[in-house]
């Protein structure tokens, strides 16, 4: 059976259960009780948010894919630039492990952003700070980080002194995992490492240009010999919220957001007005004040991503009432 596979399912006649291990242009790679299977894709479908994605659990045939099983967690970026829609990364992932190298001091910014897009998938974030064998005190770097990551674990490994002990507890059988982290995080390496072999190709930073390229180009879910999936992904260098990430911001930031409802003030901007517990709270050494600004800068990229979700719909909506019309005219033309 594979692994960690939704129980009490009823397909319909006779399609199979298969997992989507890989999306490439026109064809799916997915994994079946018998093992690989190459499909060819869906049209697209009219939400980018549909589309099969990598880890959806799918009714399949032997020769085309039969339906998309609902989503336990999907996790998902904002739009970047030239799209105007969230574009889902994984589905159906229990843990999102947020890699960083401790080549330099943890990217605790990065870490907040993707730990609210983490928490709004409905997965479980762990950080995980890579390459603790170039960190003289990785203790220290978890520390570092912790403040950042309520609620989540913050661990340190090392893929090339074969201290990955920290992340056992997290690979049990059935268990979906994804690696998320920028280019050169050492997200593949991990993979090869719990793997006990070269799956993924691994690269040098190849950043000299400050492009960034990539080793891993496409998502890819791969089953470890313990039975825990895991899928790698791309390096993201900038990921963007999408607008529906309220729920994860109030998460990641879940101490932030518990001062801000003990404000004098419902509506406080926490902008100098009386009573402000985050003040208060920034005052009294409890927070930082970068903690709130990041915050804040979070919460209005979010405002931003709803408001073009709005304006999308509005030109859907106009393009509608377009052919509408057109039609009608098109009707008033045909009579006598
Ligand atoms: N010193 C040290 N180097 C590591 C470790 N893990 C990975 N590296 C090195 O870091 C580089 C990048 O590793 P990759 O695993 O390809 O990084 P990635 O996150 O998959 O990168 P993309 O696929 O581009 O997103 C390689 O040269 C690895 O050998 C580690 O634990 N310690
Ligand atoms: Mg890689
Ligand atoms: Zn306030």
């Amino acid at each position: 059976m594979l692994p960690g596979s939704p129980l009490d399912l009823v397909l319909p006649d006779e399609t199979f259960l298969a997992r989507l291990a890989r999306v490439d242009r026109s064809a799916y790679d997915v994994l079946t009780d018998t093992g690989h299977l190459r499909l060819p894709a869906l049209p697209a479908p009219h939400d980018p948010l549909d589309a099969p994605t990598v880890g959806d659990w799918l009714a399949v045939t032997d020769d085309a894919v039969h339906a998309v099983l609902p989503r336990r967690t999907l996790l998902a970026r904002g739009a970047s630039s030239g799209t105007s829609t969230a574009q889902p990364l994984a589905a159906n992932v229990d843990v999102v492990l947020i890699c960083a190298a401790l080549t330099g001091p943890p990217p605790v910014r990065r870490i907040e952003r993707l730990l609210t897009l983490s928490w709004e998938s409905g997965a479980t974030p762990v950080v995980v700070l890579t390459k603790s064998d170039l960190c003289a005190d990785p203790h220290a770097a978890i520390d570092t980080v912790l403040p950042h990551a309520p609620g989540a674990d913050v661990i340190a490994v090392s893929a090339t002194n074969g201290d990955l002990a920290a992340l056992e507890i997290y690979l049990t059988e059935g268990t979906t995992l994804a690696l998320l982290g920028t280019s050169g995080a050492g997200k593949s390496t991990l993979v090869n490492a719990l793997a006990g072999a070269s799956v993924m190709a691994t690269g040098d930073i190849r950043d000299v240009d400050g492009k960034g390229r990539h080793t891993t180009s496409h998502r890819e879910l791969i089953v470890l010999p313990n039975r825990a999936v895991i899928v790698d992904t791309p390096g993201l260098r900038g990921v963007a919220l999408h607008a529906a990430a309220e729920e994860g911001l109030a998460r990641a930031f879940a101490e932030v957001e518990e001062l801000a409802s003990a404000c004098r003030f419902a509506d406080c901007h926490h902008n100098g007005e009386p009573g402000c517990a985050i003040a208060a709270s920034v005052e009294a050494g409890d927070i930082t004040q970068e903690r709130v600004d990041s915050w804040r800068k979070l919460q209005r990229e979010l405002a931003f991503q709803a408001r073009r979700g709005d304006a999308r719909l509005r030109a859907e909506e106009r393009q509608k009432w377009k052919a509408i019309s057109k039609w009608q005219r098109n009707l008033y033309r045909g009579r006598p």
